[in-house]
């Protein structure tokens, strides 16, 4: 019987911060899991190092569900973003490993293809609308066949999500201009928002029509009142889905928006357990699971709660910023394509220095992604290339009110 021998931490930086974990069992397979915590990346190599890896050494790599247990129930101390962004590593390298003995995409042993390929969305943004239109008709040459839109908001400075000054053509990500040993400060008006954001929505359905799928996040700004407000003003505009329109820790505060207007909501890239979906999934709150395998105990944590919420018609929305590396990528479109439960999948595109270190085979084809079909996730990690890009601290921004310099949700 072939056992765990060794699981490595890799931290590199090809454009972003990501952190690897690499599995070898003794008959030298290998598996790669994807650890990234971004702006709390080395928190989760501390915990993979020190705590995880040593316990891993001798074990069985075929038992994925019991060393998810083992790992979960065994810390004493439940979730939270750094233990179950670590348990996911694992977990993703272990079916990685599962698939490669068996000669099979991941997706087969997660029980076969539903479909034949997972609805992307892409993210177009401009700090106006000529900006933001020419963005969409890039993503619309792309191929994207669904599109989020953001904007910046008359009076404020920059607003995290929307590109400043993005060429043509050229693709956004926010992180690269984000590095530094303090986050950056930005301003915010909600007020001043609300009004703007259904003109925005107004004028794109005035240009582009009312069949391409549109997407909107709040970044868990409002309160349930004011999220219910909003929800109900975009509704002429048939969203796809709002996004984190509150902070959604307090779920009871969703029966509020959810009362109000009838735009599907989508909530959970900062979750990391099926209790933080619990209120939401079983009073049907929410409409997209929106967590990242990477950040909710890999696979096997993200797959029970998809099947949790198919008894509630509530479909999936991973999050695929490009703060989740290829591996997190690859696993979420493993998913994608087996569960029947499936809504869309985000699809930020990542750099090309990090398509370099992380070799990827999933294909972005007429608007669908695919995991592809080589054995296990169908990733390679290249450590040469990856050891020459060195770690340094990036933060997300934080958010001030304009008014008085409040600390606000984002
Ligand atoms: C965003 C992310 O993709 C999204 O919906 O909310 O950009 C998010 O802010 C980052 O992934 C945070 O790490
Ligand atoms: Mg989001």
């Amino acid at each position: 019987m072939a056992v765990i021998e060794t699981a490595e931490v890799f931290v590199t930086s090809p454009g972003r911060n990501f952190v690897t974990l690499k599995i070898t069992t003794s008959d030298g397979v290998t598996g790669l899991g994807d650890a990234t915590l971004n702006g709390r990346e080395l928190s989760v190599v501390a915990y993979l190092k020190e705590h995880v890896a040593p316990l891993l050494i001798g074990r069985d790599p075929q038992n994925i569900e019991d060393i998810w247990q083992y790992l979960y129930r065994g810390a004493y101390w439940r979730r939270g973003p750094v233990t179950m962004a670590s348990i996911a590593a694992v977990d993703v390298a272990l079916w990685d490993i599962k698939g490669k003995v068996a000669g099979m995409p991941v997706f087969q042993l997660l029980g076969g293809a539903s479909r034949t390929g997972a609805l992307a969305y892409g993210h177009a943004s401009g700090s106006d609308l000529p900006s933001l239109f020419s963005s969409i008709r890039n993503h619309l040459d792309e191929g994207y066949r669904a599109i989020r839109v953001q904007t910046g908001v008359p009076g404020l400075g920059q607003v995290y999500g929307v590109a400043s000054d993005q060429a043509p053509g050229q693709r956004y990500d926010y992180e690269p201009a984000g590095r530094g040993a303090l986050p950056k400060e930005e301003a915010w008006d909600t007020r001043a928002y609300m009004r703007h954001i259904p003109t925005i929505f107004a004028a794109v359905r005035e240009e582009f029509g009312y069949e391409l799928p549109l997407l909107h996040d709040a970044h868990h700004r409002l309160t349930p009142n004011q999220a219910g407000s909003l929800g109900k003003t975009l509704e002429p505009y048939d969203l796809f889905w709002l996004e984190d329109c509150t902070p959604g820790e307090n779920q009871e505060g969703l029966r509020r928006v959810r009362s109000q207007t009838t735009t599907p909501l989508a909530i959970g890239e900062v979750f990391n357990s099926v209790f933080d979906y619990q209120t939401l999934i079983t009073e049907q709150l929410i409409d997209y699971v929106r967590s990242a395998v990477t950040h909710t105990g890999g696979i096997s944590g993200l797959k029970k709660i998809m099947d949790f919420a198919a008894v509630y018609q509530i479909k999936s929305g991973f999050h695929g910023p490009t703060d989740i590396s290829p591996v997190g990528q690859a696993a979420a479109l493993h998913l994608d394509i087996a569960i029947h439960n499936f809504g869309i999948q985000e699809y930020m595109q990542h750099s090309e220095d990090t398509l370099k270190v992380f070799k990827t085979n999933y294909t972005f084809e007429n608007g669908l992604l695919h995991p592809g079909t080589a054995p296990g996730l169908g990733v390679e990690y290249d450590e040469d290339l990856a050891a020459g890009f060195e770690y340094t601290t990036a933060y997300l921004p934080i958010n001030r009110l304009q008014l008085d310099g409040t600390m606000h949700d984002w």
